[in-house]
């Protein structure tokens, strides 16, 4: 008999049919009926297949008695109540180090992006607008002043990025740590520093809405602000009214608060980059996650060690 598993979101091609061939696999998010689903099955499945941004709500995982194992399609388990799961036995697995470079990638594209005007320029020569006149001009990269807020693996790779740039890098963490780059320790303290706000820090009760209109405030009509984090981080409503009435430059947001809704107030902005939690979107590097999120279904059934556990 095949492990029973809920996958809980698309996946890569290839991931989905290795699966398959493994497991008996519920599409759970095309069921058109959910509850019933349950109502039969829920004693049964062992595990979880899910997204960073998705992660396993509490009510469902409560359903499922037989679960052992979460293997989460991301680096992000703010989803994921580990406390819960260690609690009750169950196993996470997440996919770290893979995406690292993509996501700091699209942060640095997305300085650029809005700094340079891409998104404007590309617009603006579609428009036939270039035989007209020229684009108003936009605002250095090099040598600029950036706060990171989270030196973790991806607030690093942004920071090694930067250094390309000639860029002055300071940055925010728990704690003061042994790197190169100037720490501040309070948000506001970065943004009153910064040029560009970067927010690379992860998700979680600490720093839900921790971008408060303090921290917005802060960074500045000269400023701009980039998130590739979280949408949870930002006071979503204050930024986007600080954008509004000018207090801030900028911003160039890759995740939203309640995402893939985003509030109709950001389309009509000049001064935006928005973009649809793509930042580890490669098909070379959606294909390392899938490679690590069968790892460690695999090894979990076959009573191994989790390639890159959790809990
Ligand atoms: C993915 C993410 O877009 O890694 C994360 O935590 O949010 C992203 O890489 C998402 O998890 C895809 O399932």
């Amino acid at each position: 008999m095949k492990p029973e598993i809920i996958q809980y979101c698309p996946l890569m091609p290839g991931l989905e049919a290795a699966l398959a061939e493994r497991f008996t696999v519920h599409r759970f998010f095309e069921d058109k009926d959910p509850e019933g689903f349950l109502a039969h099955h829920a004693g049964t499945i062992r595990g979880f297949v899910t997204g960073g941004h998705l992660g396993l709500p509490p009510d469902l995982g409560a359903k499922l008695p037989a679960l052992e194992i979460v293997a989460i399609n991301g680096v992000g388990f703010d989803k994921v109540d580990l406390n819960e799961a260690k609690r009750r036995g169950v196993r996470v697995a997440n996919t770290p180090d893979v995406l690292t470079e993509d996501v700091a990638d699209l942060a640095i594209g997305l300085s650029i992006a809005l700094l340079r005007q891409i998104v404007k320029g590309d617009a603006y020569v579609r428009a036939g607008q270039w035989l007209g006149g020229d684009l108003a001009l936009g605002a250095k990269v090099s040598r600029r002043r950036f706060g990171i807020f989270g030196l973790g693996r991806i607030g690093r790779a942004i920071a090694r990025r930067l250094e390309g740039f000639d860029a002055q890098i300071a940055y925010s963490d728990r704690v003061n740590l042994d790197v190169p780059y100037d720490f501040e320790d309070t948000p506001q303290a970065l943004a009153a520093r910064s040029d560009v706000f970067v927010v690379a820090a992860a998700a979680s009760a600490e720093t839900r809405n921790v971008i408060d209109r303090s921290v917005i405030d802060a960074i500045g009509p000269k400023g701009i602000i980039v998130n590739v984090a979280r949408g949870s981080l930002v006071d979503e409503p204050a930024l986007l009214a600080a954008l509004k009435e000018g207090r801030i430059g900028g911003a160039a947001l890759d995740v939203f608060a309640d995402e893939p809704r985003v509030p109709d107030g950001f389309f009509g902005l000049p001064n935006v980059v928005l973009t649809p939690h793509m930042a580890s979107a490669t098909g070379e590097t959606r294909q390392a996650m899938a490679d690590l999120v069968l790892a460690n279904l695999v090894a979990h059934f076959a009573g191994e060690p989790l390639p890159t556990a959790l809990v």
